[in-house]
């Protein structure tokens, strides 16, 4: 056996693990979706909740009178490199929460203080690291309702099939083809 002809089994697994990354990159977890309705009250410092994807990322919350009277919430997601965020939504009620002191951050790599109160903050925001959302009222009627949703997307360098974010199986076949094509043509002129 010569050392051309074995390009086809060398080539074979690579491609295999090729469509495998493939798969594994696009079966990713769903965005983010807390509520502190079902996932409980968030604590008044922030913890990471979890890792943006791309769709829509709703984190939604209320404001208690009890037990201290100025109820805050704070949490913190990732953004993920091949990811970028395109705007940040926050809303709540003004005529319900007079004294809302609510900020959007950047925390990492660099701190990056990127809007407050309510609003769209328009980005997009594609620096890799946590951001953090500190949700703090002061005079507020009790169990006042205020929602913070992160807009995401993959960055145009690591979509890994067009605008849908999904290999086509037809591609799949036509680059294994391609890299058996190459082996053979390799093997016959050995
Ligand atoms: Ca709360």
């Amino acid at each position: 056996m010569t050392m051309h002809s074995n390009a086809l089994t060398r080539l074979a697994p690579a491609a295999a693990a090729l469509c495998l990354g493939l798969q594994l990159a696009t079966a990713s977890a769903a965005p983010i979706s807390y509520s502190e309705a079902v996932d409980g009250d968030l604590p008044d410092v922030a913890t990471v909740i979890g890792t943006l994807d791309a769709g829509a990322n709703v984190i939604t919350g209320f404001w208690t009178l009890t037990p201290n009277n100025t109820n805050s919430d704070f949490f913190q997601v990732q953004l993920a490199t091949g990811f970028q965020i395109d705007s940040i939504v926050v809303s709540y009620d003004l005529e319900r929460a007079e004294v809302a002191n609510t900020g959007v951050y950047q925390t990492s790599p660099a701190f990056l203080s990127i809007g407050s109160g309510a609003g769209t903050f328009t980005g997009p925001f594609t620096a890799a690291g946590n951001f953090e959302a500190a949700m703090t009222a002061g005079v507020i009627l009790n169990n006042t309702p205020w929602s913070v949703t992160f807009n995401v997307s993959r960055t145009a360098t690591t979509d890994p099939g067009g605008p849908n974010g999904v290999p086509e199986p037809g591609s799949l076949a036509l680059m294994g083809l391609a890299l058996a094509g190459l082996a053979a043509t390799r093997r016959r002129r050995a």
